[in-house]
Order: structure tokens, then C-alpha cells, then sequence
């Protein structure tokens, strides 16, 4: 059965995910390919509801491991409700963030033990990504990106030592699988970071791993 590919876009706060994420979509639509775009914690009814909750400043009172077990409430559901299907009907799906997230920031910012999140993983969303584009770029320019833009978020309020462990758990991650990660310098200017994008979308595509 021809299924389709799941691309994932990852990175710390300011990254610019959200800034990439169309150009890459309507990169794969020039290519032919059908392209559904969602986002985690989120892109379903129960997923919206979580992010409401995790993302909420005022909840400081929610634990590490509820929070891990709450990404994974909604990415459960994501992928049973929206991603699987998607793919077995031969789609493609382009995701904001997904269980590297978990790995990032409930492993390397929390304290949560890798084998913790893998045993969710293999339940829980049960596939892997084929392709991740990570945008990388230090922690103080991806802050003074969202700095102006209002209230912060509950994770957003977490320390700068935080935030460089989360940086390092995504680099330790797309070391450990250079094969499915791209590691794009996202200090760079949009147009760079687009055209950067834009590009390992279409080695990708052209590489023997998909279906042509
Ligand atoms: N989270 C988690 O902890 N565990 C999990 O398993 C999952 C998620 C799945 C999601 O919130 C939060 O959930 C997130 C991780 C956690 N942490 N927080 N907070 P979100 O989706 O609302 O937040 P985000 O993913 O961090 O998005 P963001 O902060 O908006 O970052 P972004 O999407 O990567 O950046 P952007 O919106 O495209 O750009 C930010 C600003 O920078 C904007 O003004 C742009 O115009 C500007 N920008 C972008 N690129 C550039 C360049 N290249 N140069 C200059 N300026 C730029």
C-alpha cells in the first residue's frame, strides 16, 4: 500500500517554525504532493484543549510528569484521529513539533528519563517521523524574537538554563539520527531559512525513500 510521509518542523522558542512551515507546505504542493498541515500540542477538538491547559501561565501548579503524560494524551489522539489516516490514504503531513518535542523539553528541560518517553512513544504515537527539520539558533536570539509579542506562555516563563537544555537534547537528538534530522542554522535571515527549508524538503523528496 502506498502511505504518505510524515515531515516534522522542531525547534526552540522564536525558531521561526511557523515562519517556515507555509513556504514548506506550498514547496510539497508545487511538487504534486496532497499536504495536510497540523501542530502539537494541538491540530484536534481534545488536543486544543490540552494545549489550552499546558500552555495556560496561570496552571503552575502541573507536575513534570503530567505534563509529559498530557503531550502524549494529545499526540495519542493526533495521530488515531488525523496523521494515520492521513497516511494510509496516502497524504502527507506536516507537522508543528511532535515527539522530539517530548524528548526536548519534558527529557532535557524536565528531567524526564529518555526510556520514560520512549515506552510512550512505542505506545502511544507509534510512528516515527521520516523526515524532521530541526531550526536551530542560540537561545538569547530565539527569546528576543518573542519578546514583544505579549503575555508568555507557561513554558515560555521557564529559565534560560531550561531553554539550553532544551537546545541540547534537540542537537544530542539529531546527532544521534543524522539520517532522519536536518539540522537547519535558523539565526539566518527568513529568506535563508525558507530557502533552507525548501531544500531539504526537496532533497527529501527526491531521494529514493519515497515514492516518486
Ligand atoms: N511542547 C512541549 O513541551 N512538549 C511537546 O511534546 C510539544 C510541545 C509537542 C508549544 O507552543 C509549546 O509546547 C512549546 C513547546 C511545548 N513551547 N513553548 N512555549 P507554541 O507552538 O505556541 O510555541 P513555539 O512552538 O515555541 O512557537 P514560537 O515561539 O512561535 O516559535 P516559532 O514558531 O518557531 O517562531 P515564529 O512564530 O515563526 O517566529 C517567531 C518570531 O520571530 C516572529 O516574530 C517571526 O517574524 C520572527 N522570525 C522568524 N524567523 C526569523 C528569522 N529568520 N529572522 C528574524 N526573525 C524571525
Amino acid at each position: 500500500m502506498t502511505t504518505g510521509k510524515l515531515i516534522t518542523l522542531e525547534g526552540g522558542e522564536g525558531a521561526g517554525k511557523s515562519t517556515v512551515l507555509d513556504a514548506v507546505r506550498q514547496r510539497l504542493e508545487a511538487r504534486g504532493i496532497d499536504v495536510v498541515v497540523t501542530r502539537e500540542p494541538g491540530g484536534t477538538v481534545l488536543g486544543e484543549a490540552v494545549r489550552d491547559i499546558v500552555l495556560d501561565p496561570a496552571r503552575r501548579d502541573i507536575s513534570a510528569e503530567s505534563e509529559l503524560l498530557l503531550m502524549f494524551a494529545a499526540r495519542a489522539q493526533l495521530v488515531r484521529e488525523l496523521i494515520r489516516p492521513a497516511l494510509d490514504a496516502g497524504r502527507w503531513v506536516l507537522s508543528d513539533r511532535f515527539t522530539d518535542a517530548s524528548y526536548a523539553y519534558q527529557g532535557g528541560g524536565r528531567g524526564q528519563p529518555d526510556a520514560r518517553i520512549a515506552a510512550l512513544e512505542a505506545w502511544a504515537a507509534a510512528m516515527k517521523p521520516d523526515l524532521t527539520l530541526l531550526l536551530d539558533l542560540p537561545i538569547g536570539e530565539g527569546l528576543a524574537r518573542i519578546g514583544g509579542r505579549g503575555q508568555a506562555d507557561r513554558i515560555e516563563l521557564e529559565s534560560n538554563d531550561f531553554f539550553e537544555r532544551v537546545r541540547a537534547a534537540y542537537r544530542a537528538r539529531a546527532a544521534a539520527e543524522p539520517q532522519r534530522f536536518r539540522v537547519i542554522d535558523a539565526s539566518r535571515p527568513v529568506d535563508a531559512v525558507r530557502a533552507a527549508a525548501c531544500a531539504a524538503v526537496d532533497a527529501f523528496v527526491d531521494s529514493g525513500r519515497t515514492p516518486a
